[in-house]
């Protein structure tokens, strides 16, 4: 195959196919990079910011990538018929269609996020991921187990004869399926770790293994109900986190509420478990498609916070410091001030835990999670705008889930 087929124009009908098959092979080759680099926590920590370019990447060539399907669709029927006596390829031939049609679609769900039930999105999502997992190893298979080098490694060489003597029992074959079959071990082995950790998730709780450093507060926050109110969690979380998960004690917590406030205040852990709680039910959205459903909340409201601190006539802004010293997010005082906005301490009926942002997380429940601010211990009022995390690496500031702007 050279460049210059991508050019010309009179090509035989084999010719066009390679091209295509060549073209849908680079395609997916960077999708899988880029969309690996996107699932890496490693790279998610060391290079946040380029996560969002890296995405909007990944969605082009995703949607560039239907161009080669649509020239495929009209050669699909002859190009099946000359593969009457090899239904192996054609077997390989339905899959992989099978494959690249369900990523795309669940990836332009993904995309488009925004515009389906968050049901809809989690869905996709699973299913983008199970694609992913099953795709990227066949296609690394399948490019090596047809490759030249691979069919000379499998060829010994006395055996250069005319193949149509060849039978299943011949050593060429024995020799060939023993190198593919050692060929999908490997790539087994080397995946495997990686599958495990996105099936992980998806499993039940008891099949998972805890965190070996929990935060250890005393005492423990009672709870205003024996059973959540919420009937229990609907969903599993994706941890995130941008540095070394914090872990908290008595000793190395605090809550700081400043800034333009009449009355700025620091509470220890003892005091902090005994102001007045309240109870809520409701949804957690990540911009990226999943979701959590039916979380019971119990904390402080934030409204009650800044009315107790007294919020000064400059104040214009709340802006929300993770004890991780990196995460930040903002609000305005009017969106802060909105019933359901929460400073949390409970999460279905227990201190929510170290994984999870506790002892105490930020919750704004009609927003995108990005601005729940996990290990909350400061809580500044402002008179400027400030631009949190992730909308410094492009997010929007305006977070709110299915819902026009600027409210
Ligand atoms: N300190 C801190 N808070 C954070 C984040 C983070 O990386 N660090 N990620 C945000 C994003 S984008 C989401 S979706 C949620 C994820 O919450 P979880 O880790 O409990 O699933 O936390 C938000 N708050
Ligand atoms: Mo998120």
């Amino acid at each position: 195959m050279s460049w210059k087929t991508f050019f010309s124009r009179r090509l035989s009908f084999g010719l066009r196919l390679t091209r295509l098959h060549h073209a849908n092979a680079f395609l997916f080759l960077l999708l899988s990079v880029t969309g690996l680099l996107l699932f890496s926590t490693f790279y998610r920590s060391q290079f946040p910011s380029s996560r969002v370019w890296i995405k909007d990447i990944h969605i082009w060539i995703g949607i560039i990538s239907i161009l080669p399907l649509m020239f495929y669709a009209p050669k699909m029927s002859k190009h099946f018929l000359t593969l009457r006596k090899k239904p192996n390829h054609r077997i390989n031939l339905f899959f992989i269609m099978v494959l690249l049609i369900t990523l795309i679609l669940s990836g332009l769900v993904l995309t488009f996020h925004r515009y389906f039930p968050s049901f809809f999105n989690t869905t996709a999502l699973f299913i983008h991921g199970v694609t992913t997992w099953i795709g990227v190893p066949y296609a690394i298979y399948h490019s090596l187990t047809r490759s030249q080098w691979f069919n000379r490694l499998s060829k010994s060489k006395h055996q250069q004869q005319d193949p149509k003597f060849f039978t299943e029992d011949l050593p060429i074959y024995r020799r060939r399926s023993f190198l593919k079959m050692a060929t999908g071990s490997v790539l087994a082995v080397v995946f495997a770790p990686t599958i495990w950790k996105w099936l992980r998730p998806y499993l039940p709780e008891s099949l998972r293994t805890t965190a070996p450093e929990e935060n250890n507060m005393v005492p423990l926050p009672k709870p205003a109900h024996a059973e959540p109110i919420g009937g229990g969690r609907e969903g599993e979380f994706r941890y995130y986190t941008v540095t070394e998960m914090p872990t908290f004690t008595n000793e190395n917590w605090s809550f700081t509420i400043d800034g333009l406030v009449d009355t700025a205040k620091t509470y220890h852990w003892e005091e902090f478990v005994k102001l007045k709680r309240t109870v809520q039910v409701h949804d957690f959205h990540c911009v990226t498609g999943w979701s959590v459903y039916n979380i019971t909340w119990e904390g402080i409201p934030l409204k009650e916070m800044l009315e107790r601190a007294g919020i000064q006539k400059k104040a214009n802004y709340v802006k929300f410091y993770s004890g991780d010293g990196i995460y930040t997010d903002s609000l305005t005082i009017r969106q802060a001030l909105n019933y359901d906005m929460m400073v949390a301490v409970l999460m279905d009926g227990e201190l929510i835990p170290q994984k999870s942002g506790g002892p105490v997380r930020l919750i704004t429940p009609e927003m995108y999670a990005y601005k729940s601010v996990k290990w909350l211990n400061r809580i500044e009022l402002i008179e400027e705008e400030h631009i949190g995390y992730w909308e410094q690496r492009g997010y929007a500031q305006d977070a709110w889930v299915g819902r026009p702007m600027n409210k």
